[in-house]
């Protein structure tokens, strides 16, 4: 299995360039934020749970995520591999999804850290947030709640992955293209390795 952790903060391209990468590497993808927005849209316990922690810009709890890639895990036996996008956004997650995967004999192989300014980020979710209906994209005091919570709980992800020599860093801003060719280099060059 090819396992790939797409990381970066909100906005910062992870769902734009997961689509490709899965079509192009054949892995399924795991995006917590669709998985919990599928929760709230089909109105169940769960997703009654999160749905105001979400509609702040805060992190959910993570033992609501972490059963929910578990199951995910578990539901997806005969994969080439997955890519997580958005997961983990904290020590804790990381720490949980590396042991959930060395249960099935399998790792993270890269963590591709895409890397955009603050300015980029705000202009592009509230782009988004004019023609989507995700209620967390409308508002400059959520979308920097966001951010801060990146901040607070989710860069330090990046430092845990890099104590195995496992991220590799690639600029998030340009063309859409020319970003995607970047990933798809450093998943050659680690696939070859
Ligand atoms: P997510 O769904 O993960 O959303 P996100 O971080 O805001 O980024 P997203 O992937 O959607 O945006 P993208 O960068 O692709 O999380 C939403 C919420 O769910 C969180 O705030 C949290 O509450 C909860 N949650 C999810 N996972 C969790 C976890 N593991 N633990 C706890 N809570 C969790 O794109 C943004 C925009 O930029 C798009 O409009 C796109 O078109 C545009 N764009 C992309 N690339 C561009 C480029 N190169 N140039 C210009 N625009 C570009």
């Amino acid at each position: 299995m090819f396992n790939l952790i797409l990381f970066g903060p909100p906005g910062s391209g992870k769902g734009t360039q997961s689509e490709r990468l899965i079509a192009k590497y054949g892995l399924k993808h795991l995006s917590t934020g669709d998985l919990l927005r599928n929760e709230i849209a089909g109105q169940t316990p769960l997703g009654m749970a999160v749905k105001n922690l979400m509609a702040e810009g805060k992190l959910v709890p993570d033992e609501i995520v972490i059963e929910m890639i578990d199951a995910a895990i578990e539901n997806n036996t005969s994969v080439n591999g997955f890519l997580f996008d958005g997961f983990p956004r904290t020590t804790a997650q990381a720490e949980a999804l590396d042991k959930l995967l060395a249960q099935k004999r399998t790792e993270i192989a890269i963590v591709l850290a895409l890397q955009v300014s603050q300015e980029e980020l705000i202009k592009r979710l509230l782009n988004r947030g004019r023609t989507s209906t995700r209620s967390d994209d409308v508002n400059e005091e959520v979308i920097a709640s966001r951010i801060a919570e990146y901040e607070k709980k989710t860069a330090a992800v990046a430092e845990h992955y890099e104590k195995f020599g496992k991220v590799e860093y690639v600029k998030g801003e340009g063309d859409v293209d020319d970003i995607f060719e970047m990933l798809c280099k450093e998943v050659d060059e680690k696939m070859v390795a």
